[in-house]
């Protein structure tokens, strides 16, 4: 019987647990930013509690296991707007569907050793399914060979691991295609630019798969297709608002020349937007924006006239996650990757009824 196994909440502990199935059980928001987030430690046995409504069922559940379905979430953080969007998403729809889901959730604070932590906590809670976002592409040999090990199956969400690492260590990807967005995104800013001008970029967190790809794909077509527009330099921003001002602010300082800038996301947009109203010009005229999410705050920007472009990336994946979740649980085969339907949306197409009816 899989038991929901209470879990030390420390001072600084990023875990919480959603949709216990029992009335005194609180959707957990997302955990606040603490300094260090240990991972969770199982309770000690003695302590080992069950939802209240499932004593009652007890000998019936003993001998069916957990009817529900278990899922072990270790989310990246709350480094943008579109991480939140993900979270809220994913804890909503569990905390909507109780009777048949449990959700062990994790807020790693951006650090891969607490995803880590919090997949070997869910591993010791013996979940059904883990799923999280590969904060990197790289490092996950060891633990995903721990759940493989523990027989419990994998879905990487919105982000993915390096190839080389083995595609059995996970069971399959629940994301959009970041190539693509970065393609698209060098196909609009060719529009944009006329076919000639001198771009700045900015890059998403170092070593994601979603930074990696998206900047292959934008500078790929660029190089591929676009002879007179020219990269003028290309650094991380982080995925972060702040640090994309930041990086904008230097590459305003450096370059007196830049025609355009594209943002791995949108937060970074939203950022370098600042940067370039505070260095006197006018974004999305002077210098040109485009972004990559399609996050409301997106919308509005180009609504305002001040940003050109977003690539949309959904983080609205919690029915494809606990569908394919539950498929896994019952042993079905699922495909290798589960690909979200994106579009890319430009100014002229944006109103306050486009703006007012996006979902996050
Ligand atoms: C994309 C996701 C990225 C978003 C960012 O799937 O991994 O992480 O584009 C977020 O906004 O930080």
């Amino acid at each position: 019987m899989k038991k929901v196994v209470a879990l030390l909440t420390g001072l600084t502990m990023a875990m919480g647990l959603v949709a216990c199935g029992n009335s005194s059980t609180q959707t957990a928001a997302p955990a606040p930013a603490a300094e260090e987030a240990p991972a969770a430690e199982p309770a000690p046995a003695e302590e080992e509690t069950e939802a209240p409504d499932e004593q009652a069922e007890a000998p019936a559940a003993e001998s069916t296991g957990n009817e529900k379905l278990v899922v072990g979430f270790a989310q990246i953080g709350q480094e943008s707007g579109w991480r939140d969007a993900e979270t809220n998403d994913v804890q909503w729809y569990a905390a909507r569907n109780t009777d048949t889901i449990e959700l062990a959730f994790a807020d790693a604070q951006q650090k891969q050793e607490n995803q880590i932590k919090a997949i070997r906590n869910f591993i010791e809670m013996d979940v059904d399914v883990i799923a999280f976002p590969p904060v990197v592409e790289t490092g996950w040999e060891a633990v995903l060979t721990e759940c493989q090990e523990a027989g419990i199956p994998v879905i990487l969400v919105d982000r993915g691991i390096d190839a080389s690492a083995g595609e059995d260590l996970y069971t399959t990807m629940i994301a959009s295609d970041h190539v693509w967005a970065g393609e698209q995104a060098a196909i609009v800013m060719n529009d944009l630019l006329g076919g000639t001008g001198k771009v700045v970029e900015l890059e998403g967190t170092v070593g994601a798969s979603a930074a990696v790809q998206r900047k292959q794909g934008f500078d790929d077509y660029i190089a591929n297709n676009c002879p007179d527009i020219e990269i003028l330099d290309s650094q991380t921003g982080d995925f972060t608002r702040a640090m994309g001002k930041e990086v904008m602010e230097s590459f305003l300082k450096s370059y007196s020349d830049i025609d355009a800038v594209f943002c791995h996301n949108d937060d970074m947009a939203l950022g370098a937007i600042e940067a370039i109203k505070e260095a006197g010009l006018k974004p999305g005229e002077d210098i040109k924006v485009v972004g990559v999410d399609g996050v409301k705050g997106a919308f509005e920007s180009m609504l305002a006239g001040e940003m050109n472009c977003t690539v949309e990336c959904t983080p609205i994946l919690a029915q494809q996650i606990f569908d394919t979740a539950a498929k896994l649980k019952n042993g079905e085969t699922v495909d290798k990757w589960i690909m979200s339907a994106d579009g890319v949306y430009t100014a002229d197409q944006v109103t306050q009824e486009v703006v007012d009816g996006r979902q996050y």
